[in-house]
């Protein structure tokens, strides 16, 4: 199997208050036992020890917290020893140096948990859900991992598994033994039901994805309008600070202004952009260039209009007829008096009064969600794309029994249903385990 002692650093490098060291392998223990006077072979597994590592001549180098934790009871299934030096740049190095001079070799990103995986201590699902964890921004992007890590997504997959097992049992029972009558047989109405059902569960977990991408991926929204309409003040509103510059003079935004924000624990990115009009001035021309890439990139667009205007624009009337399944119209400073003969969300962004606007985007973009409840959120492209061909496999059954073509058939897109099933959780797809482990950091 894997023959290899791997080193590498757990923790960033860059000067902090302490590091970890982390080595997996059958060599791991013996290699930093060299070098301390801790006897690594008898400390009792899993409990961190006080000592220093000593280099070969003798020198202290470092005072340090060692950890040993035996195979297979590790983050990798093998032999693991993870030691906690003082966080300098130049002794962690030094350590690591060691180390690699005397037995290891340096780690590939994410080949921690690789192994962990080739071990069969983790499935691919889990895999992913560290990778989400480190990366999750929000409250509910990191909840969102933990399900992945708490192995719910897991049982969900093995019980659909489950489920497609005893669809196809039932039908090769009816097959291959026709002459048993105590073989419950189920008529074709009977078994259409149960692909139906399987179906609807499928469909249910699909739709609920939806959320679990918003709560990975957060959303973009981009605030356009008129140029004076209030788009900064609102940014500006929405942040309480003064992110962007307000004035009273028209143009005054000229390049994108990005801020994250979060609502609702979403992630969300505001884009207050250049005010829309016809201009001569080149850079106010390149701003509005822009601000029709915001709203090509944006999920959202909160088209802000100033309610004391009597009309709107023509590129007002064309973005609300193009864009509308993803357009809020906000009718902003309506503390003042309201003109404009237009269905929108009224607030001021002058006095902060935006809370209906808050509540608008809630409702738009489903963010409540919550994520204690049991609907499961699969949240990563892959999973997607191997459930919405599971949908099409079983689609093709119901159209197959449908036809009365012959039970081997549908049998055939039932197998191949469960083999996408099994994809889920890991196959033997070198070129996707080199994709995964590659978006880890060093030493994970
Ligand atoms: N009365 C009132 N004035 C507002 C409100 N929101 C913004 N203003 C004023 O409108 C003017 C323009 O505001 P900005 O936020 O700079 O407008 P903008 O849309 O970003 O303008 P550009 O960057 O030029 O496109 C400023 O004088 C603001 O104080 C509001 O709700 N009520
Ligand atoms: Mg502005």
């Amino acid at each position: 199997m894997i023959n290899d002692t791997i080193v590498a650093l757990a923790t960033p490098n860059m000067k902090s208050a302490i590091s970890i060291i982390r080595l997996s392998g059958k060599d791991s223990i013996n290699i930093v036992n060299n070098f301390t006077n801790i006897d690594l072979f008898r400390v009792k597994a899993n409990t961190i020890n006080y000592g220093f590592i000593i280099d070969e001549n003798k020198v202290k180098l470092d005072e340090v917290l060692i950890s040993v934790f035996h195979n297979p009871h590790s983050f990798t299934g093998e032999d693991v020893v993870e030691v906690n030096t003082h966080g300098g740049i130049n002794i962690t190095r030094k350590i690591l140096n060691l180390f690699l001079s005397n037995g290891a070799i340096m780690a590939q990103p994410g080949e921690f948990s690789q192994r962990a995986y080739l071990n069969n201590r983790i499935d691919l699902i889990e895999v992913e859900a560290i990778a989400d964890i480190i990366d999750a921004k929000s409250d509910k992007a990191s909840a969102l991992a933990m399900l992945g890590l708490s192995k719910k997504t897991t049982s969900l997959i093995d019980s659909l598994k489950e489920d497609l097992v005893q669809i196809i049992a039932q039908v090769e029972a009816k097959i291959d033994y026709p002459e048993y009558d105590d073989i419950e047989d189920i008529s074709n109405n009977e078994f259409k039901d149960y692909l139906i059902n399987f179906k609807n569960k499928i469909e249910y977990i699909i739709s609920n994805s939806k959320s679990g991408k918003l709560i990975k991926n957060g959303i973009k929204i981009a605030i356009v309008g008129q140029p004076n309409v209030g788009k900064s003040s609102l940014l500006n509103a929405f942040l309480s600070e003064d992110k962007a510059i307000v004035t009273d003079i028209a143009g005054t935004t000229r390049d994108i202004v990005e801020a994250d924000y979060s609502l609702n624990g979403i992630d969300i990115t505001f884009l207050d952009t250049a005010g829309i009009r016809y201009s001569d001035d080149i850079v106010e021309k390149m701003g509005i260039k822009k601000s029709y890439q915001a709203i090509e990139k944006a999920d959202l667009i909160l088209l802000l209009l100033d309610s004391t205007k009597f009309n709107i624009d023509s590129f007002e009337k064309e973005l609300i007829d193009s864009k509308k399944d993803n357009l809020i119209i906000v009718l902003n400073k309506s503390d003042l008096s309201c003109n404009l003969d237009i269905d929108g969300i009224k607030i001021s962004a002058l006095n902060n009064d935006i809370e209906d606007l808050k509540n608008e985007i809630i409702k738009r973009m489903d963010l409540d969600i919550n994520i204690d409840n049991e609907a499961l959120f699969l949240s990563n492209e892959r999973h997607l794309a191997l459930l919405n061909q599971v949908k099409n496999n079983i689609n093709d059954a119901i159209n197959s029994l449908n036809l009365n073509m012959s039970n081997d058939i549908i049998i055939e897109d039932l197998e191949i249903a469960y083999n996408n099933l099994q994809e889920l959780l890991g196959n033997n797809n070198a070129d996707l385990l080199d994709e995964l482990f590659s978006r880890f950091c060093l030493g994970k």
